[in-house]
């Protein structure tokens, strides 16, 4: 969790605000609601997958999409609903909900549910079928300025997200005009923090176990030689 005394966390909050607002555009907006006299409906919907089930394989087989995506991120949204439910706190888009509930002792279980409904999706459309190798143009330019090499970066974000202990999310972010490698805990977020994502690759061991078992690394290197959809980190510049 981000720090949250005094002027940091004030000018934290500034700057995410600012991330949600650039992040507006990215279709997370909160479902239409429930027709009038039908039971009360949920206010987020569980976004479709960008991808068919089996889009992915060799690399993750349709039985883990299935089960990450039909269990695990459909009961983020629901357990989000939940909490949300009568509290007319799910207007507008979830990532208002994130950096509102960020950092927040008594929102916890909000902030939770709502980070891992938007880290999830983001997840989804990080990957594609026929992905991987290198980015083009101005992309691949900044990654070999900041990193040194491509080589070097993937190097440096495989370490990043097969250090990350217990479980979590390894993302490639711009923050301010920099472009960095970052791990975050749990359900934690880069929008959280005023850093924008570009790509993200999720390390808790549901997403990978099936697949990989405990070979966390193989996961990491298969995503970015087979998966990674760089067409769409480069969108999240413009
Ligand atoms: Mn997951």
């Amino acid at each position: 969790m981000h720090r949250t005394v005094g002027f940091v966390r004030a000018h934290a909050r500034v700057v995410a605000r600012a991330t949600v607002m650039a992040c507006a555009t990215m279709g997370f907006a909160a479902a239409a609601a429930a027709p009038s006299g039908s039971k009360a409906s949920a206010a987020f919907a569980l976004p479709s997958l960008p991808w068919a089930k089996n889009a992915l394989e060799p690399y993750i087989m349709a039985r883990t999409i299935g089960f990450h995506y039909d269990k695990h991120h459909r009961a983020y949204v629901d357990n989000l609903n939940r909490l949300l439910e009568g509290k007319g706190a799910a207007t507008g888009p979830i990532e208002k909900v994130i950096v509102e509930s960020a950092g927040k002792a008594d929102k916890t279980a909000i902030f939770n549910n709502a980070a891992q409904v938007w880290n999830h999706t983001f997840f989804w459309k990080s990957m594609k079928k026929g992905g991987g190798g290198l980015p083009k143009g101005a992309l691949l330019d900044r990654i070999k300025a900041t990193f040194g090499s491509f080589d070097k970066f993937k190097t440096a974000f495989v370490a990043a997200g097969a250090a990350q202990f217990g479980s979590g999310w390894v993302w490639l972010v711009e923050e301010g005009k920099t472009l960095k490698i970052v791990t975050t805990a749990n359900a934690d977020t880069p929008i959280a923090h005023g850093q924008k994502p570009l790509v993200t690759c999720d390390v808790w061991e549901h997403a990978y176990y099936l697949d990989y078992q405990n070979r966390r690394k193989d996961f990491l290197a298969a995503f970015l030689d087979h998966l990674v959809n760089w067409e769409f980190a480069a969108a999240q510049l413009e």
